[in-house]
């Protein structure tokens, strides 16, 4: 199997992180052919990463697909809970973070660019992920883990979620919310020093510093 993927891509870093954190040595981990968008939507009609490639040739999308489909096919060491309510608990907090602080985040990204800023949407967007954040404070776990206290899929999808709120927000002049939610920022101190979370992190911090690295030879050509 190959998993398409990008330092970057948050949705994609939830995938790794899943990856590493369950051991898995069976997939080939690529960039996408981005500059083949017609090649990629033929394996993956959505044009989106990340995308995982079966040995069969069909192209499974959608990060929480992908990880639901990687929890049954390799099951142990399990992300999931011990009991359907502790599964409903990790799956809150995966919600949490792809639907309410990451799809928001992900829209917010252009935002930063402010030659081409539009105050409204970005405000409108900041304020959705506030409102995740505090959310958030009600579900985090005190003990280093999202849930369970232990390793799971929530935190998989919480981790690329911080750090792009964290990377993100002051770079479109909003506040990061984190620091105002005093359980959010204890898990968030904490959860870096697992094995797996800071592998994650490095290739994120990889990704961006090459998104800025061509931001600044983009604005160095336009003049802007
Ligand atoms: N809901 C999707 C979102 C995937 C997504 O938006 N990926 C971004 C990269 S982080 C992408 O490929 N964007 C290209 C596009 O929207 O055309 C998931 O969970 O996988």
């Amino acid at each position: 199997m190959r998993l398409y993927s990008g330092d970057l891509s948050p949705y994609s870093a939830r995938v790794r992180m899943q990856i590493y954190a369950k051991g898995i040595t069976g997939i080939e981990i690529g960039m996408p052919p981005v500059f083949v968008p017609a090649e990629f939507r033929k394996l993956s009609p959505l044009g989106r990463a990340p995308v995982l490639e079966l040995d069969e040739g069909e192209g499974i999308p959608e990060s929480d697909v992908i990880c639901e489909y990687l929890e049954e096919i390799y099951p142990e060491p399990s992300l999931l809970g011990a009991t359907p309510l502790e599964t409903a608990r990790i799956r809150t907090v995966s919600r949490i973070a792809d639907i309410y602080l990451l799809n928001n985040m992900v829209m917010c990204m252009p935002q930063a660019n402010r030659a081409m800023r539009n105050d409204a949407v970005r405000d409108m967007l900041a304020a959705r992920v506030n409102r995740g954040v505090h959310e958030l404070e009600h579900y985090i776990g005190e003990d280093g883990f999202a849930v369970s206290g232990r390793l799971t899929m929530a935190d998989c999808a919480l981790v690329p979620a911080l750090f792009l709120i964290e990377a993100f927000m002051p770079a479109c002049d909003v506040a990061d919310p984190i620091p105002q939610a005093p359980k959010v920022t204890a898990y968030w101190a904490a959860i870096g020093k697992n094995e797996h979370a800071a592998r994650t992190l490095i290739e994120l911090r990889r990704g961006l510093a090459e998104r800025r690295e061509q931001a600044k030879a983009m604005a160095a050509k336009t003049g802007a």
